[in-house]
């Protein structure tokens, strides 16, 4: 038949929400005839860009049909492992994948359920709700071991658990709609990466054409630093040197502070001995010494009047001294003329920016938003990846936060805000229902944070570790350890007599070997591992390399679920946007034997015996708000529809249950300023001054020497202070260089690199698959545009890649795009393109911040032209 016309019989909208990054933005997706043609952002949502969404966002359908999907579970019958091998996959069927790794999960769980490592990702946004079912499944089972992978090793562990701290937030931005001057210490928010993607990006951009000013601190200058007003290039790894001179300089030289700011919500009036401990009351509470009436007095007094933040005080017969008066003394020798040295940024660029953020603050002034009267201070010090990045991430974080502090620019209009740390619920329900607490020293914390992850305030107690990933023993670390994928793992294992090595691994979503750090030290430790299998969506690196079973998940726009929305705090809406809660349903049945993993979890737990344990799980898991609920019970054949059904219609009410989301998509309610800027509304603090390290270095020094480990100790100080990274300290002159990365806005992790949309618009950008240097730099060695360079570091190893040089690097910076170097079979578009840094990040204790565990991700290098191939 020629010309035939095939009758439209559905033509709609969908309404669910994205996932192709952990912003979630609200999206509707056209489907015709069965087929989904279109992504759009849903105009009514406040979780995306005012309606619009991001390229990576609309190319979410390349993901639902790209051919090189994993379609059914296979098998490896290659009995070899390693980086680059061919698995020699075979299909097998879902029953018999079940039955083998139920078999194995059996075996090991009667010997030690430790033995399974599960590991997730944070990277894609479907896999939260996969999340928590992976999670309550561990917990079932039994296993100790868990880790998100190069998630927060090389992203937050220090940024989120500042952040944490402080903010009571996973992260912080400018409030953008009040914001009039920000600085951004290495990250790229709103313009290349970091969170609520879409949100941010739309909220920058109108506040731009308001007048916002902003300055981007870093080595590169490519999407944060060129959309910025002002681009300062810094040495990476030193903007703890710059971010503590500006504190000096703010203090010492111009003495100019938000003192009702320190006095009434930060820690430095807390009277501090001379062994560094407050000062205690006979209930152990920090006392401060009251002006008003010349009296010590707790955080929690009624009476508090006028804590004082100078001077010294004799309290119970011993001497002491505010906090603050210990910290103006110590940043003294922090100048900018010192700063300038280590960081190569210019004195006189430190004492105008500390002067242009202070002068902005604004101190004293007031705003009124919906009638509620709040202190306004339009300027922020914002920070990620690139900042806190490195073996003294720790310090760095706190140092740029300091700047918010002393502005008293936290949480209020215009300020440094977090994703809403308060909210006091749907207007007819009252849920979600979480807020900030004043706990242990009247310091804050958060009631909405990720379970099981440590982050905020108070922190675990050291232990003895009887994790594989040593978490128990690094409690200050948020999200993963390098353990044990890392160099010094067993020998590590070994002298704190873990009992047992991991066995198995159960990987969700992950790319461990190309993301976690040196490929080679991963593989070593994957290639031991007897049998792993990976839920995936792609063959990737890892499951290429080393699994032994690969499970096809659905991805987001073949999933149904309402438990991501759970995670308010990675991306709910910021400042006073309204609340949004979203479902995402699928636009499509699962194509081919694609299964959703919460139904695959479940089921295996049902083939092991402990779907009650998991069910259990669900039920105490979801009273994260504080309110008992049940939405199930234990013994009940209970399917995932219901689940959800259920649990929407306990938090929204009886007519708003799954059919109702299934229509509407989300749910969206007005926000409180006392919401959006909870902290005039609590008499919790945040932390200058960190008396917990000691009592935490105390614990984790015993417990480490005990076990003949070391570990730079002099870094757990209360005083927050300079400290180099690593890599300020080269094996060598000749490495002369130092390598570092950034996202690009279109692409996430190492997934999309060998999507043919994403792949296509790559080549139309120098900066994806190139490395990047200074035209000088490349010129001193010889170097042209598109010339092959080995890049080495001084470990000894090395990646390679072709050459792009720009004005906007830092001279001695070498720059690679995160997730470019694959080498999968599953990814053959993207094969063999770029340099892959990761090559060149070492992998153990000495390359971690001593407290957060964040790893070091810049590198020292050094670079020549690569040989040329004979013939
Ligand atoms: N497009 C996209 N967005 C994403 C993701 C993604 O994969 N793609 N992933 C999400 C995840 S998991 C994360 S953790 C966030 C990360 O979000 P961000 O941390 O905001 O983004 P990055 O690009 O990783 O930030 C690195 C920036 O720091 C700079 N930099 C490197 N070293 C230094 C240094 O020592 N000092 C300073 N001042 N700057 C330095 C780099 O040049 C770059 O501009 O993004 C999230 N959003
Ligand atoms: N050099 C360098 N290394 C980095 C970074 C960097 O910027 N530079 N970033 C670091 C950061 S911040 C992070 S968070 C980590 C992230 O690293 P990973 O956690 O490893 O995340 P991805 O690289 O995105 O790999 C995720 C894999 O999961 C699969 N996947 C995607 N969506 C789904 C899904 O819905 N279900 C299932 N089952 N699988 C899915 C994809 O096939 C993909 O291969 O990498 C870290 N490593
Ligand atoms: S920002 Fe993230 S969630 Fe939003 S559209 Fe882009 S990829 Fe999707
Ligand atoms: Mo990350």
């Amino acid at each position: 038949m020629k010309n035939a016309q095939v009758p439209i019989y559905e033509d709609k909208w969908i309404p669910t929400s994205c996932a192709m990054c952990y912003a979630q933005c609200g999206i509707r997706v056209r489907r015709v005839n069965g087929v989904a043609v279109a992504i759009e952002g849903d105009p009514g949502s406040s979780i995306n860009g005012r309606g619009g969404i991001c390229g990576k966002g609309i190319a979410g359908l390349n993901v639902l049909y790209d051919p090189d999907r994993v379609n059914y579970p296979v098998k490896r019958t290659n009995p070899e492992k390693g980086i680059g091998v061919d698995p020699k996959w075979k299909r097998i069927t879902w029953e018999k994948a079940l039955e083998e790794i139920t078999e194995r999960l059996k075996k090991l769980r009667s010997e030690n359920p430790s033995k399974v490592l599960f590991l997730t990702s944070p990277i894609p946004a479907n896999h939260i709700n996969q999340h928590v079912l992976v999670l309550l499944f561990r917990l079932a089972y039994g296993s100790l071991n868990y880790s998100p992978g190069g998630g927060g090793l090389h992203c937050g562990n220090a940024s989120h658990f500042g952040a944490g701290m402080n903010h009571c937030s996973w992260s912080v931005l400018p409030d953008y709609k009040y914001c009039k001057y920000a600085i951004f210490f290495g990250g790229e928010a709103a313009t290349g990466a970091g969170h609520s993607f879409s949100m941010a990006a739309a909220l920058r951009a109108e506040s731009t054409a308001q007048g916002l000013r902003t300055v981007a601190v870093d080595p590169l200058c490519h999407q944060i630093g060129g959309k910025s007003t002002e681009w300062v290039p810094i040495l990476p790894g030193t903007d703890l040197a710059v971010a503590l001179s500006m504190v000096n300089v703010i203090i010492n030289e111009l003495k100019k502070y938000d003192i009702e700011y320190l006095k009434h919500k930060s820690n430095v009036p807390y009277l501090v001995k001379n062994d560094g401990h407050y000062i205690r009351d006979e209930r152990g509470e920090p006392l401060m010494w009251d002006g008003a009436d010349g009296k010590a007095k707790a955080w929690d007094d009624s009476n508090l009047k006028d804590p004082t933040l100078e001077g010294e005080y004799e309290v119970k017969g011993e001497k002491c001294t505010p906090a603050f008066e210990l910290i103006k003394k110590h940043v003294k020798q922090y100048t900018p003329e010192w700063a300038s040295k280590i960081s190569t940024v210019p004195a006189v660029t430190i004492r105008r920016l500390a002067t242009e953020f202070i002068e902005n603050a604004r101190i004293g002034s007031t705003i009124e938003i919906d009638g509620v009267k709040l202190p306004y201070r339009p300027v922020a010090a914002v920070q990620f990846r690139g900042g806190s990045g490195h073996t003294n991430g720790f310090h760095t974080y706190f140092a740029v936060d300091l700047l918010n502090q002393l502005a008293g620019a936290m949480d209020v209009p215009g300020g440094a805000i977090g994703w809403p740390a308060k909210c006091v619920g749907y207007t007819e329900t009252g849920l979600p229902k979480w807020e900030p607490i004043a706990t242990k020293d009247g310091l804050l914390t958060a009631t909405l944070w990720l379970t099981s992850l440590p982050g905020t305030w108070p922190h675990p107690e050291p232990k003895i570790p009887k994790r594989a990933t040593l978490g128990d023993l690094f409690t200050c670390c948020a999200a993963s350890t390098p353990f044990p994928f890392s160099s010094d793992s067993e020998e590590l294992l070994e002298k704190f007599n873990l009992p047992y090595r991991i066995e198995m691994i159960m990987g969700v979503a992950q790319n461990t070997v190309m993301t976690v750090g040196q490929p080679e030290t991963v593989a070593n430790f994957l290639k031991k591992v007897p049998f792993t299998v990976f839920f995936s969506l792609y063959h990737n690196e890892t499951t290429e390399g080393f699994a032994d079973i690969v499970l096809p998940d659905t991805c987001y726009l073949e999933s149904l679920s309402c438990l991501q929305a759970e995670f308010f705090v990675l991306y709910a809406p910021v400042g006073m946007l309204p609340w949004a809660y979203h479902l995402r349903q699928p636009i499509v049945e699962p194509l081919y034997e694609r299964r959703f993993i919460p139904q695959v979890v479940l089921e295996l737990a049902d083939r092991l015996g402990i779907k009650k344990e998991v069910i259990k799980g669900l039920n105490q898991y979801l009273v994260q708000s504080g309110v008992p609920q049940r939405f199930t019970d234990e013994d009940e054949d209970v399917s995932w529809e219901e689940i959800n059904d259920r649990f929407l219609k306990w938090k929204f009410g009886p007519d708003k249950g799954l059919e109702w989301f299934k229509e509407h998509g989300f749910i969206t309610w007005p926000k409180k300023p006392e919401e959006a800027y909870w902290r005039a509304f609590t008499n919790g603090r945040s932390s200058v001054y960190m008396e917990f390290i000691l009592e935490q270095r105390e614990k984790t020094e015993s417990i480490c020497k005990a076990h003949n480990v070391e570990l730079n100790f002099g870094y757990y100080t209360p005083l927050i202070s300079w400290f180099p990274a690593i890599i300020h300290n080269p094996k060598s002159p000749e490495y002369d260089l130092i390598a570092f990365s950034f996202k690009d806005a279109i692409h996430t992790g190492s997934m999309t690199q060998g999507i043919s949309y994403f792949n296509e618009v790559s080549q139309l950008s120098p900066y994806v698959f190139n490395i990047l240097m200074h035209p000088k730099t490349a010129k001193e060695k010889g170097i042209k545009i598109g010339d092959a360079i080995v890049v080495e570091n001084d470990h000894g190893h090395k990646t390679t890649g072709t050459v792009y040089t720009i004005e906007g690097i830092h001279p001695q910076g070498i720059a690679f795009m995160s997730g470019s170097g694959k080498w999968a079979r599953g990814a053959p578009l993207a094969q063999g393109k770029g340099g892959n840094l990761n090559a060149l990040q070492e992998l153990d204790l000495e390359h971690c911040c001593p407290i957060t565990l964040n790893l070091e991700t810049a590198a020292r290098v050094k670079v020549y032209k690569a040989e040329k191939k004979a013939g």
